[in-house]
């Protein structure tokens, strides 16, 4: 291995594509492979934890959670803060991401009518919850840390797109729109000029 490798599966979605456009935006060459789901089970048991993403680095073993390889990028790339005390309120919102996948993602496995009732309890309850939470924790603008772009934005960014997207079942895309810090947030990423022209490449 001559170059990082980013390992994923074959959509630009979710924590896979949060850490391929961490290392696009941190200028690093790597090799973006992608995973058909029909391969997943053979590799699944080889991987550190059982998930993707993985980051391989020469000279290192593999690294899973995305958290844990957006932090990395983002240390070393400036793309996280310096400040200790500042990159613990950064991982805490990135934590608050991962807990709204954790939710949302049993739903995905479930049967059209016991889905319907799932969402619908979710929009009325965590959904709201969760984005108020959000809300209250960001303070600067245009991104989560003021001026510059950093990986939590970008873990912000794909965490609102899913759901604003008008895909998820029985959740509205305006799910949102009370909150417009977060959606502030989420529409800096979209239109910040190295973001389009990873969009514009896949
Ligand atoms: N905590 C892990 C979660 C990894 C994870 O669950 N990834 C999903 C895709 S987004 C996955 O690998 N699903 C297939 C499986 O669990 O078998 C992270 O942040 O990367």
């Amino acid at each position: 291995m001559d170059k990082p490798r980013l390992i994923y599966f074959d959509a630009p979605v979710s924590r896979g594509e949060e850490c391929r456009l961490a290392l696009h935006l941190a200028g690093i060459e790597f090799e973006d492979v992608r995973i058909k789901s029909a391969a997943w089970p053979a590799m699944k048991e080889q991987t550190p934890y059982g998930g993707l993403p993985v980051l391989e680095l020469p000279g290192h073993a593999p690294l899973a959670h995305s958290n844990a390889i957006l932090v990395l990028i983002g240390r070393r790339h400036g793309l996280h803060p310096a400040d200790d005390f500042e990159a613990a309120r950064h991982e805490g919102m990135m934590q608050h991401v991962e807990e709204l996948r954790a939710v949302v993602a049993p739903t995905l496995r479930l049967g059209d009518a016991e889905k319907k009732a799932a969402r619908e309890a979710l929009v009325t309850g965590y959904l709201p919850a969760w984005a108020r939470a959000a809300e209250r924790n960001i303070h600067a603008e245009p991104f989560f840390g003021g001026a510059g772009i950093q990986v939590v934005d970008l873990k912000l960014h794909m965490a609102v797109r899913w759901f604003i997207g008008g895909k998820v079942d029985h959740i509205p895309a305006t799910i949102f729109d009370a909150y417009p810090r977060l959606m502030g947030v989420h529409l800096a990423v979209r239109d910040h000029e190295g973001v389009k022209s990873w969009t514009a490449r896949t």
